[in-house]
């Protein structure tokens, strides 16, 4: 392919940057096959300008222009992806259309219900039957659900080896997070666990909600108005991380009850910190106390979370490491195994700093 492509994604992505609009998957599949790209965000408004509809028809992200050509459709354009990069697709041409067969029933098979049930829930509230279908539709779910975990099995992957199937089918999966459904299928939380953990796949959700991010008003609310923090607050669930050096397995719990790992003595703290952001995770571990190998974690919390007081509205307003912490305890879903650290000047500069706060006694940690 000779130029940078382009796609389009939300301005305000009504996930809230959870990553569940369909641009994650093409920036998704680039990141994998190390494509850099270009984004154009669109308002909801956008969408129905008759230029936008005449480069997609039903109005919709993503578009993804590479030269003269303009294509629609998620599954298309990362097919497209997958066919021009190698990585995404098998080299055998039999395995390849395995391969494209499952891209298909993610798309085909497993997402239509999964949408429905949002429909239902959100455009169907006023409807008398709406308990009713709901039942049905989640019923439609479990059938699917039951019908991959059986396939999937012990395996890590749909076919063979990671591929754009995969990107497909753990994007779809993963509007239920913010369900009680995937709870039954340990299989299929798994699976998406360690897609999650792949660094492209990381790249890529920190790059959509960036542009989220930014597209906030940067005044916040008065703390009266705003929603309270809470892992099932939002309908949509997002990545958080935990830094640390200590030696964790998936469904180990993070406890709070440890002293702080910045500062030499103190008392046991009574909150886990996690964050949003692989930044704030990577100082959490390269300054972890502890000689053990310096690691992520990808975590989920059990309970209700807030700001970190300790990084909310210090050098900047808001929370812009998105820095949290919980007095629960924080599960283990799964280890990022390849993440690039602070160079060892930053580090050393970082360590030097944080000396100098305690000399000058202003190292304290709000609990
Ligand atoms: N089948 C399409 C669905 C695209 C789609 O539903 N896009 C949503 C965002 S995830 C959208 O633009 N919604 C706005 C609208 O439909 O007005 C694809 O996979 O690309």
């Amino acid at each position: 392919m000779s130029s940078k492509p382009i796609i389009t994604v939300f301005k305000n992505s009504p996930d809230e940057g959870a990553g569940l609009a369909r641009d994650m998957r093409v920036r998704w599949a680039l990141e994998e096959v190390s494509v850099p790209y270009d984004v154009r965000p669109v308002s909801l408004t956008d969408l129905k300008d008759p230029d936008y509809l005449a480069l997609h028809p039903f109005g919709q992200i993503p578009v993804y222009w590479e030269g003269g050509l303009v294509l629609f459709e998620s599954g298309a354009i990362v097919l497209h992806i997958a066919e021009h990069y190698p990585g995404l697709l098998p080299e055998d041409p039999d395995d390849r259309w395995r391969t494209i067969t499952w891209m298909f029933a993610a798309l085909n098979t497993v997402e239509p219900p999964i949408v429905d049930r949002e429909v239902v829930e959100y455009f169907e509230s006023d409807k008398p039957w709406q308990q009713e279908r709901f039942a049905m539709v989640e019923e439609r779910i479990r059938r699917r659900l039951d019908q991959l975990a059986a396939f999937l099995g012990d395996a890590d992957w749909l076919h063979i080896d990671f591929s754009a199937a995969d990107i497909l089918m753990v994007h779809v999966l993963r509007r239920l997070e913010d369900t009680p459904i995937l709870d039954d299928y340990p299989t299929l939380s798994a699976y998406i666990a360690r897609a999650r953990a792949r660094p492209a796949y990381q790249r890529a959700f920190d790059a959509q909600l960036s542009i989220f991010t930014e597209n906030q008003p940067t005044e916040r609310p008065e703390p009266s108005q705003e929603q309270p923090a809470s892992a099932s607050a939002s309908v949509f669930t997002q990545s958080f991380f935990h830094g640390t050096k200590a030696d964790l397995k998936p469904g180990d719990h993070i406890v709070a009850g440890f002293p702080s790992n910045f500062l030499d003595a103190g008392n046991a703290l009574s909150w886990s910190y996690f964050s949003a952001t692989m930044d704030a995770a990577i100082w959490g571990a390269e300054l972890a106390k502890g000689e053990g190998r310096e690691r992520i974690y990808v975590v989920e919390p059990t309970g209700e979370i807030e700001d970190d007081p300790n990084l909310t509205d210090k050098k900047f307003p808001g929370n812009p490491s998105m820095s949290y912490r919980s007095r629960e305890p924080l599960k283990i879903i799964a280890e990022v195994s390849n993440w690039q650290g602070h160079s060892p000047d930053q580090v050393r500069q970082m360590k030097d700093n944080l000396a100098r706060l305690k000399a000058d006694g202003q190292a304290e940690i709000i609990d």
